[in-house]
């Protein structure tokens, strides 16, 4: 029984060996194909038998006690102790409120958005197995578009006349075609190798560092425009820029290309429409305000010299322009995406190798590599009867404003008003700005479900919590786009505690609702696995992709699928730039836009008809840094994904706060050192974080990763360091409506705990 064996299993963060001994994770290790692999898994082994797993199904006790009608009781929620019932119970319980909330709100009052990045694996997918369920019951409100790319998912269509996540994936130069082609690499928000070590559903082989080393081995300047020179791996010119001022940039980029004579125009006439109105504004004749290097220096800290320079320097060479998907979770976060868009056209390099624009390399693995697509695997979700949704991070503002109208991309749409939320895979208490305003928001439902593994600020936060399996214990496929290898991921250990998988309490709630058949189709989770595997293999077979059946893939654990080639792989907008008459884009004018009279007829001054710069509340220009003088960028964990696992890493709270990167100006002028114990502040909220000074992050800025479980002391501080107890949760604008994360001011003071 004692056994050791050692197995590979897929994840978000890449391929590894588990190691277990009984049903106990011992030990990971590397995976041998992967030439640069993730230390995340490295925290599984304590992560999975931690004291924080959810043992049995809970429920709050006021919400057991006075049902769901209760108003009192829902202020006691994240702040009141649990009841452990039987399986049986707990379920009969859950399928009896969901009913009634049918009955007496419909189905548009049920909340089953449900965010988050749960885990790797085609069909434990926590979503698809929450909206597959909604689906059956009726239907839910639901979001759309992601935290990630809100923004750009709005603005890209417009401009490209293409999907942001298709042009994402297919219209953009591979690692190679960059290395052999590309002269000049200007990134702005860096290309960073800690960020590429996640995709979703997996990345086997991390090759973010291995490519920049290509690169410094063939000359080919970067430049990486960041408020953190770690932004990109080490060789680059940094240029230290101020968070949220990239578009005033990219305009005295363009004003000198402009000035000088170096634009394309041949291009902009040919592939573009529009530029004739930005210009007019470029040169200030519609506004005043030439957009000048020395205007745009004074704007993002960057020296007027240094600009010139890059624009002549990107006009004389074969230069691809990057841009961080940080750059658009933000305030008007549209901006330097339609921006950098612009500049690329006045380049004139779109659709020559090497040249041209891309978003998001570095910011997901996976993305520069160049494999074919294949469909399949999923597990079919069914329709969703209910029509209500909301952008994906509104979520707060339907709960407090139901009812109430609000703009987004061209249209008017109404909150609904949610009685039941349901979240399966997702931790809105780590990933929702300003969580002090999403404690109120969250009084406001009737009774609110969660199905998760560990008891996170989110399930803490819930009225029933059934506890959910992880990955290693239970069998599942492993895939993901980007990626060319299979796995069957097995089952490592037994359920930790009482923990069932995601698709068990929902085939255990729908037997009790009357819909099992409907959820299930009479399938175990192995049937499903072979009936999914099965559509997949025909799909391969027709692609002359030869992959070995089920139970040999089960047999050999993983397999090299031979689908990566530069074959797969064509230079970005190829057919449009050959022929743009007879393959014009999907925009209303055919060309790319940098004026759209779509967005002009919108009227929204916080997304007018061009690229224009448009200062975001909060930034180091605004009236208010003068009470909060520093910007807060949080980006994403490098030692995690998000908030998984976080329990493995800090143990004791309060002990281990977040590390935060402080510029040692901006420490000794407040009497702070390395090590120290901060309070990070600003009217929203506060947090502790662990200081780390650094001359590798811009004077006034400070970054605090995200991943924290909000954890709030009496006082309010939350004593883990979650940057978003501090930031504001409003939308990039009424075109994308996404979130505005990376737009914070705070301040930061020793914190004496005494
Ligand atoms: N300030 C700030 N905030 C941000 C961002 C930022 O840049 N700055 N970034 C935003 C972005 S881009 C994102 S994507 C979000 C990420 O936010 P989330 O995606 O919500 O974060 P995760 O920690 O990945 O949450 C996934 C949860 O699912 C659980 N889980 C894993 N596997 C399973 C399973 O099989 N079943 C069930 N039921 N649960 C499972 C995990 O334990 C975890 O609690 O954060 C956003 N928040
Ligand atoms: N290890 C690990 N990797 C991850 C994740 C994780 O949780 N852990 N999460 C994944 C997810 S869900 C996502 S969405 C992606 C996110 O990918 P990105 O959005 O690209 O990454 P971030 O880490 O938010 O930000 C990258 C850098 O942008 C810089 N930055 C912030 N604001 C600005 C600005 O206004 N201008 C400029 N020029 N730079 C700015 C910051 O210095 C920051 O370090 O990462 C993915 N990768
Ligand atoms: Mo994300």
């Amino acid at each position: 029984m004692n056994n050791t064996t050692t197995k590979t299993t897929s994840s978000h963060w890449g391929a590894f060996n588990v190691t277990t001994r009984g049903d106990r994770i011992v030990s990971v290790s590397d995976f041998p194909n992967d030439p640069n692999p993730s230390s995340i898994p490295h925290i599984l082994p304590e992560a999975v038998h931690h004291s924080s797993r959810v043992m049995r199904p809970s429920i709050r006790k006021s919400w057991l006690e006075n049902g769901p009608l209760h108003q009192q009781s829902r202020k006691l929620r994240g702040n009141e102790e649990f009841v452990e019932l039987p399986w049986d119970e707990a379920l009969d319980i859950a399928a009896k409120e969901l009913e009634r909330v049918k009955k007496q709100s419909g189905n548009a009052s049920i909340f089953g958005g449900s965010y988050g990045w749960a885990s790797a694996g085609r069909f434990h997918h926590a979503l698809g197995q929450v909206h597959r369920f909604l689906n059956c019951t009726g239907g839910y409100v639901s979001s759309v578009a992601s935290y990630s790319t809100a923004a750009a998912q709005a603005i890209i269509p417009h401009v490209f006349g293409i999907h942001f996540l298709k042009l994402m994936w297919s219209e953009l130069n591979t690692w190679p075609m960059i290395a052999e082609h590309t002269q000049t690499l200007v990134m702005f928000g860096g290309i960073n190798p800690k960020n590429s070590q996640v995709s979703m559903g997996g990345v086997t082989h991390h090759e973010t560092n291995p490519w920049f080393e290509e690169f410094e081995k063939r000359g080919i300047k970067r430049v990486n425009i960041s408020p953190q020179r770690t932004d990109t791996p080490d060789g680059a010119e940094w240029m230290a820029i101020r968070p949220g001022t990239d578009t005033a940039m990219m305009l005295g980029l363009a004003w000198v290309l402009d000035a000088e004579k170096l634009a394309d125009y041949g291009f902009l006439e040919k592939y573009c429409t529009g530029y004739e109105k930005f210009q007019k504004y470029l040169v200030g004749k519609s506004d005043g305000q030439p957009k000048t290097p020395e205007w745009a220096a004074k704007i993002c800290g960057v020296d007027d010299a240094t600009i010139r320079n890059l624009a002549r320097t990107m006009a004389e060479t074969r230069t691809l322009i990057t841009v961080a998907w940080s750059l658009q979770r933000a305030e008007h976060g549209e901006q330097p995406y339609w921006m950098a868009a612009t500049l690329a056209c006045m380049l004139g390099q779109i659709g020559k190798p090497g040249g041209g624009i891309g978003y998001g390399y570095g910011a997901i693995g996976g993305i520069g590599v160049s494999v074919k697509r294949l469909g399949g695997l999923t597990f079919p979700q069914k329709r969703n009867s209910v029509k209500e949704y909301i952008p994906v991070a509104r979520v707060a503002d339907m709960l407090l404003h139901p009812g109430e109208g609000f703009e987004f991309n061209g249209q008017q749409l109404n909150y609904p008003n949610i009685k039941l939320v349901y979240w399966c895979g997702g931790n809105p208490f780590h990933h929702h700005q300003d969580l002090g305003r999403l404690e109120m928001a969250w009084q406001q439902p009737e009774t609110i479900i969660v199905h998760e593994p560990w008891w996170t600020a989110t399930a803490l936060r819930a009225d029933i919590v059934f506890p959910a399996t992880t990955p290693y214990e239970r069998q599942d496929i492993g895939r993901a786009q980007g990626d060319s290898y299979l796995f069957h991921m097995p089952a490592l250990i037994s359920p930790v505690g009482e923990a069932r998988d995601d698709y068990e309490i929902f085939s255990q709630l729908a037997q009790r609702m009357g819909i099992e058949e409907e959820f299930t189709e009479n399938r175990t989770t192995d049937e499903w696995l072979r009936h999914l595997y099965s559509e997949f293999s025909e799909q391969c077979e027709k692609d002359n992709i030869p992959i070995p059946n089920f139970d040999s893939l089960v047999e050999q654990n993983w397999v090299n699928l031979p689908v990566r080639s530069a074959a797969f792989s064509e230079i970005p907008f190829a057919t449009f730039i050959n022929d743009p008459q007879a393959s014009p884009l999907n925009t209303p004018s055919g060309k790319i836009e940098i004026f759209s009279d779509t967005i002009a007829s919108f009227n929204y001054d916080d997304c007018p008809g061009h690229p224009t710069w448009l200062p975001p509340t909060e930034w180091l220009g605004a009236s208010s840094a003068i009470k909060h003088p520093l910007h807060l960028v949080s980006p994403q964990p490098g030692d995690k994904l998000h908030s998984q696992m976080e329990c493995a890493i800090a143990d004791i709270p309060g002990e281990r706060p977040t590390l935060m990167t402080i510029h040692p100006d901006d420490a000794s002028s407040r009497s702070i050192i390395e090590g120290s114990i901060i309070r990070v502040f600003n009217d929203r909220g506060s947090c502790l974080a662990k200081a780390h000074l650094s001359k590798d992050i811009v004077v006034g800025v400070v970054a605090l990763p995200t991943g924290a479980w909000f954890t709030p002391d009496n006082s309010g501080t939350d004593s883990q360091g979650n940057p978003n107890v501090l930031t504001r949760d409003v939308g990039t604008s009424r075109l994308g409506q996404g979130s505005s994360a990376h737009s914070c001011l705070v301040d930061i003071e020793p914190w004496n705990s005494l």
